[in-house]
């Protein structure tokens, strides 16, 4: 009885720092003079991704559309998006995630090679990540990690400058 009386007590200052942080949250516009980046990227029933290759700037904000154009059932040709660090092999990383449906196919213990990523997306569905750009330039891997598509080709890069 005690226990459970703590952990409700818990759960009520949870819900107040979250109202309280809600409420003095920043407006949500970009700073003066930076143009936010909108990436709109389609994946279809060929297993393939459009465009392949996009370009942002370093430490801008990112606003990314992902959807699935594809008419095939999400079981069997359900799509994501994961941009990946800088280095990390794209095949290896799908490898991996591909026996994790579970997690949206993303490997758990491999998640700290993933800068961001979409849950899986059925025919017609279609997800939108905002993000801030890394810091540092170079081409940083996107996959669709469900079952044989990076290998099938759908993967792309990400271009930080
Ligand atoms: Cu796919």
């Amino acid at each position: 009885m005690k226990m459970k009386t703590s952990w409700l007590k818990t759960i009520a200052s949870c819900a107040a720092a979250v109202l309280f942080l809600s409420a003095c949250g920043e407006p949500e516009s970009p700073a003066p003079g930076v143009e936010p980046g909108r990436v709109v990227i389609t994946g279809n029933d060929q297993m393939l991704f459009s465009p392949t290759e996009f370009t942002v700037a370093a430490g801008s904000e990112v606003t990314l559309v992902f959807r699935n154009i594809g008419q095939m059932p999400k079981n069997v040709m359900g799509h994501n998006l994961a941009i990946l660090t800088l280095g990390t092999d794209p095949d290896a990383f799908s490898m991996a995630s591909q026996r994790h449906p579970d997690n949206e196919y993303i490997a758990p213990e491999l998640e700290d090679q993933v800068l961001v990523a979409t849950a899986v997306l059925g025919p017609g569905e279609e997800e939108t990540l905002t993000f801030t750009a890394p810091d540092v330039a170079g081409e940083y891997p996107f996959v669709c990690s469900f079952p044989g598509h990076t290998a099938a080709g759908m993967k792309g890069i990400m271009i930080v400058e």
